[in-house]
């Protein structure tokens, strides 16, 4: 399936990790490559060399004429479709794609496919173990952090490619059809770029669209807008649910995963996984499917569960400090993340939220709250909007910033608290990712001056509920 750039003229938009891959991919085909941002060389920063291996830089904006003349067109995933730039090229023909299209097309071997509003990265990560366990060579990455097209012109030759897809990468999709597709579940998100839910749902349903007969979408029962995005798949349904047993497929009952295909049965106890929460088994059961179905030993797919120990900045535990333990969610990016994380802790929670806005609805949040949460304390763009959204059910407070956050959450917990960052919110308005929100998190947790644990020690403890 491959294609031939050679000489011809590429336009990639967005210099960040896909734009960089991209760059290298097409310039090893031999193309023309232009790199365009809208952001300057002094922000960008990480380019010189480019020039030198022949790539044109067009920083600052998008320069119409260069796209005009372009042979292909290839947009980063955060890069809306919409920008004046890509409407005059569709308005004159000039081709646009994104990267997962352009390099699923070189692809030889399995492709696993996983997407969903929350889970993405972590049944992601635990596919790629397990089928490292297996002793199979794989693949692991997309939205995840190594851009899909890395996994294209090395010499690896990759049995399996487990691809994390974002509904922003499955946007630019064209004949893409992975063998498995998985749909874990759709919450609200992204509502700063989508229309409304629909629009986002039809961008997540796109993981299922060329999916063939003897292809499997692996599904969420338990979840009806995965349910109606998949309605209409010509391929296998395979389901997975923590609410119902169900007769043929993945099934969470009395702590036991039950596992029923065909004629056989097999049971996984949940207690031996040290993944946390019932949306962690889900995301467990939904791991399982594709390795049983492949033929992978129960027992290597669940050994491989049990050891793992889940992501960094996912409920990620830091420590504890005068009685309270203190967690880094950061990658709790959205409304329905923050829900599945405080269901899972132990109260008084004294919970950091906040960043940039998606505009999302915040009501999902307002009964955990008054259940579990004492003081919220919030940052970033989204302070607003959360602090009158959340009005009278617990104490609130503001912070300019992290270390202020963290001091005064450490001021407000008290023995037996829970505090965590779990911000329902996308890091852009202070930080340049989850990662490095979640890295200052932790490292203003750890760097706590002695004065404030003393404080705290002799302190009363200060429960707003
Ligand atoms: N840009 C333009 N013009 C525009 C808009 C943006 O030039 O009109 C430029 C920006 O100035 C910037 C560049 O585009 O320099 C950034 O491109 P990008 O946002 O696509 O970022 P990448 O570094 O290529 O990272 C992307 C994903 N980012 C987004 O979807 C926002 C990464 O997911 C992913 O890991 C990476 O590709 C590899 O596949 C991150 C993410 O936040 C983790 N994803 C969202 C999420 O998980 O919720 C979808
Ligand atoms: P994604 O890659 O989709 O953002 P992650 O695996 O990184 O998902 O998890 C991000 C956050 O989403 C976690 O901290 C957790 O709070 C929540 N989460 C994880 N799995 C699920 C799930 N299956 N259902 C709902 N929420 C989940």
């Amino acid at each position: 399936m491959q294609r031939d750039y050679r000489d011809k003229k590429i336009v990639i938009i967005g210099a960040g990790s896909t734009g960089c891959s991209l760059t290298q991919f097409f310039c090893a085909q031999g193309a023309q490559v232009t790199l365009s941002d809208n952001r300057s060389a002094d922000l960008l920063g990480h380019l010189d060399g480019l020039t030198q291996i022949g790539v044109t830089l067009d920083l600052g904006g998008h320069t119409h004429t260069l796209f005009m003349d372009a042979d292909l067109i290839v947009v980063s995933p955060g890069v809306p479709l919409d920008i004046p730039v890509l409407n005059a090229c569709r308005d004159q023909g000039v081709p646009v794609m994104g990267e997962i299209e352009i390099a699923w097309r070189e692809l030889v071997g399995t492709v696993i496919a996983i997407t969903g509003t929350n889970g993405k990265s972590t049944v992601t990560t635990l596919i790629g173990e397990m089928i490292k366990a297996w002793g199979q060579k794989v693949f692991v990455g997309g939205n995840l952090g190594t851009p899909l097209v890395d996994a294209v012109g090395h010499d690896y030759d990759y049995n399996w490619y487990v691809v994390e897809l974002s509904s922003f990468q499955l946007e630019t999709i064209k004949a893409f059809r992975p063998r498995y597709a998985m749909l874990l579940n759709i919450t609200e998100d992204h509502l700063d770029r989508y229309s409304d839910m629909a629009d986002y749902q039809a961008a997540k349903a796109r993981i299922v669209e060329n999916l063939q007969e003897d292809d499997v979408a692996i599904l969420n029962a338990d979840d009806p807008l995965v349910m109606q995005a998949a309605a209409e798949t010509r391929a296998n349904r395979v389901y997975f649910s923590s609410q119902s047993t169900l007769d043929s497929g993945m099934s969470l009952v009395d702590n036991k995963i039950i596992w029923r295909w065909q004629d056989s049965e097999l049971l996984f106890p949940v207690d031996e996984l040290k993944l946390r929460g019932q949306h962690n088994h889900e995301n467990v059961m939904a791991a399982m499917i594709p390795l049983l179905l492949e033929g992978c030993p129960a027992e290597v797919a669940w050994s491989a569960a049990k050891k793992f120990t889940g992501l960094p900045h996912r409920m990620e535990f830091l420590g504890e400090r005068n009685g309270a333990c203190w967690y880094n969610d950061s990658k709790g990016t959205n409304i329905g993340s923050v829900v599945k994380s405080l269901a899972g802790m132990v109260t008084p929670v004294v919970l950091l939220a906040g960043g940039k806005d998606k505009q999302g609805d915040l009501s999902a949040l307002v009964e955990p709250i008054k259940a579990k949460v004492s003081h919220l304390i919030l940052i970033g763009a989204a302070a607003g909007r959360m602090a009158e959204a959340f009005s009278g059910l617990t104490e609130i407070h503001r912070a300019g910033n992290m270390r202020e956050a963290v001091e005064l959450a450490d001021r407000l917990s008290c023995a037996g608290a829970t505090v965590m960052l779990s911000p329902g919110c996308s890091s852009f308005d202070m930080y340049k990712s989850f990662e490095e929100r979640g890295q200052i998190f932790s490292r203003e947790f750890h760097v706590l001056p002695r004065e404030f644990r003393a404080l705290t020690a002799h302190g009363e403890c200060s429960n707003g509920n």
